[in-house]
């Protein structure tokens, strides 16, 4: 595959690389992206119904169970080789994944410096108290409309899923890791997001006016396109591995 001759040269002389992530990086691992026209998550669920506090209040049983079946689905798949591609680059270069996914692939694929904006699907926390709830959700046998959440060991609170809902703030840490970071890169490549979703879709702005080259893999156009210095219109799986191959090969052993 021809990877474009410009990202390989800046890839190359970057000292410090952000990888900023969305849904279309999983896709190929087999988890749906959101806004696919027509298999996107929210074609078949109510964003409004699902991913909100509002929701949760009204249904929590709802909630949960859409959450449930979501970490099991997490749990049957495998990174793919754009994680894996990512994390061998991880190992001798300065580089930092910045994720709005709630899947745990990169790093079961070894990055280790993984900032996850939107929280973690694996992670689960009492709705009242906050307290962490570290035991795993019991799975149905098969995946039902409605299941009754587990409760708070301290205060008896609901356990809800550890995302971040609209309207709900980003974890601070995250946030300012984040910032930092990609106001600290030489590179910020871009990967299976549409660039809808704020704070995280104003990172790459961030970035550019911090003076780094922004660059986005994606088969189709986004809302990063215009502002991005390069887009490479191929997908994560494809086009990552060929990347850090070309980037390797450049350098003394
Ligand atoms: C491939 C590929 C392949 C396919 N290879 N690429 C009005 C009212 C209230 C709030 C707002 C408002 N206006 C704006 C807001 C703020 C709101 C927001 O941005 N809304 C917009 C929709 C307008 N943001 C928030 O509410 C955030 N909080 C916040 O702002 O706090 C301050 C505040 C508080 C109160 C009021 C107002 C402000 C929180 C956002 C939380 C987002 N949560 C979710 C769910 C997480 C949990 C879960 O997983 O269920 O995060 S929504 C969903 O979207 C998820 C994702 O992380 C996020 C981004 O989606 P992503 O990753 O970009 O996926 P897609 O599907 O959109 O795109 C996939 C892309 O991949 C496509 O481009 C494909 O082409 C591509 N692709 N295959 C590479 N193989
Ligand atoms: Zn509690």
């Amino acid at each position: 595959m021809e990877v474009p001759r410009a990202l390989v040269q800046v890839a190359q002389r970057a000292r410090r690389v952000v990888v900023l992530t969305g849904a279309g990086m999983s896709a190929e691992s087999g988890l749906s992206t959101f806004r696919d026209p027509e298999n996107g998550l929210w074609q078949r669920f109510s964003a409004q119904h699902l991913a909100s506090a509002a929701a949760w209040d009204e249904d929590p049983a709802l909630v949960w169970a859409w959450y449930v079946w979501r970490f099991e689905c997490v749990g049957e798949v495998q990174p793919n080789a754009g994680h894996d591609a990512i994390a061998r680059w991880s190992e001798r270069t300065d580089l930092a994944v910045v994720t709005q996914n709630v899947d745990n692939l990169h790093e079961r694929a070894g990055t280790r410096s993984v900032v996850h904006l939107h929280g973690s699907i694996s992670a689960f926390r009492c709705s009242a108290c906050e307290r962490p709830h570290a035991e795993t959700p019991v799975l149905p046998d098969e995946p039902v409309e409605r299941l009754a959440p587990p409760r708070c060991a301290t205060c008896a609170g609901l356990i809800r899923p550890g995302v971040v809902w609209f309207g709900e703030t980003l974890p601070d840490r995250a946030w300012v890791d984040a910032v930092a970071k990609v106001s600290e890169a030489d590179l910020v490549l871009v990967v299976g997001t549409s660039g809808i979703v704020y704070p995280a879709a104003g990172l790459p702005a961030i970035a550019r006016s911090e003076g780094a080259v922004v660059v986005e893999i994606n088969p189709q156009t986004t809302d990063i396109s215009d502002m991005a210095d390069l887009s490479w219109r191929e997908t994560a799986a494809r086009a990552l591995p060929a990347l850090v191959d070309a980037v390797h090969d450049g350098e003394c052993p």
